[in-house]
């Protein structure tokens, strides 16, 4: 197991130093935002930023992510032009040393929340989703009112360049089902794995978030049932996934210790984002602290699980709430997510010491 922490380069305001203070924090997960989807990741920017960090005592072997252009997506015939662009991207950062790189599949909208500063009893705040707000919003309206909160940082997965087609790829969508989606998703699969195997980089999909489709748009990754269907579009070890415990359990009827157990026993989780969250309602939730009684997930179950099958996993806390008056990217607050990759390390130590 490598114990990492997200870092955004440039435009992230917590200094590498103090990624490095953190016991045992091997080195980061990577999200650059210099390159658009379907841009080449440039061998020499991304070379001096891994250089960087090598600089600093951190290792740069996760990335997320290289996005996956729309038109890939869609279907449209660009396609092939953007799926070579990111073999070139695969090509490029393996020579860096990347080894594993998270992305994910998801039409239009990546991650989403109704609230990005939802104050809890404590005084902290953190990202809360509730299903009545989202049912009386316009897709507009969420991009307007999720970039308007986020305090001028960039947020993955709301690029300005991938929001700003909005309303034409929502036509486009309108006419691709689940089925049709994943035969995209497959003939993308094929297009890049095979280079994935020679410059052995395992690719790791990342679940939507939350776990159901949002405004009529399909999305087919995250039952376990889609996820074995997404792992057997190419059967390889380079088609893998990210476990990420706060979408998959944003479900509250998922079992989340059972399915890293059964993609685990498979070899198919490169990697994971461990966070916690509480559920208040049906479809209403908010990201707890990671300490299991703050939410409604075991981590306890959830690192055993990781330990039990996957000991070569790169494991990262996942987003933190704002603590201490900290001021900074939704979720990406240094305070909260270091004392929850603490408590993961003390986890995992004491369930390695217990298996002995
Ligand atoms: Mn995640």
């Amino acid at each position: 197991m490598k114990m990492t922490f997200r870092w955004y380069g440039d435009s992230d305001p917590i200094p590498l130093k103090y990624i490095k203070q953190i016991p045992n924090c091997s080195g980061i997960m990577a999200m650059m935002d210099d390159f658009e989807a379907g841009q080449v990741w440039d061998k020499e920017i991304f070379g001096k930023f891994v250089k960087r960090v090598n600089d600093a005592g951190l290792e740069v072997e996760v990335i997320e992510s290289i996005n996956v252009h729309e038109d890939i997506k869609m279907g449209l015939p660009t396609r092939d032009k953007y799926i070579e662009n990111y073999k070139e991207s695969i090509k490029n950062v393996a020579e860096c040393g990347v080894k594993v790189v998270v992305y994910n599949f998801m039409p239009v909208f990546d991650w989403l929340k109704t609230d990005l500063a939802k104050v809890l009893a404590d005084g902290s705040n953190t990202l809360y989703y509730n299903d009545k707000d989202l049912k009386g919003l316009t897709p507009q309206a969420l991009v307007e009112s999720t970039i308007k909160n986020s305090g001028g940082f960039s947020l993955p997965g709301w690029e300005p360049e991938r929001l700003k087609e909005l309303e034409r790829v929502l036509e486009i969508y309108k006419d691709i089902d689940e089925e049709k989606l994943l035969a995209n998703y497959k003939y993308f699969l094929e297009g890049i794995i095979p280079t994935c195997e020679k410059y052995g980089v395992r690719m790791a999909v990342h679940p939507d978030d939350p776990a159901w489709p949002v405004f009529g748009i399909p999305r087919i990754s995250h039952s376990l049932e889609q996820f074995d269907r997404i792992l057997s579009l190419v059967d390889s070890p380079a088609n893998s996934l990210c476990l990420c415990t706060g979408s998959l359990g944003t479900d509250s009827n998922y079992k989340v210790a059972d399915a890293i157990r059964h993609f685990g026993e498979r070899g198919r989780i490169a990697c994971a984002h461990v966070r916690n969250i509480k559920h208040i309602g049906n479809k209403e939730f908010y990201e707890s602290a990671h300490y299991s009684d703050c939410g409604s997930l075991d981590m306890f179950e959830i690192m055993k699980a990781l330990y039990d099958t996957s000991p070569d996993v790169y494991i990262r806390p996942d987003h933190g709430r704002m603590i201490w008056d900290e001021k900074g990217r939704a979720g990406y607050g240094l305070y909260d997510r270091a004392l929850g990759l603490t408590y993961l390390n003390g986890l995992w130590e004491a369930i390695d010491k217990m298996s002995k």
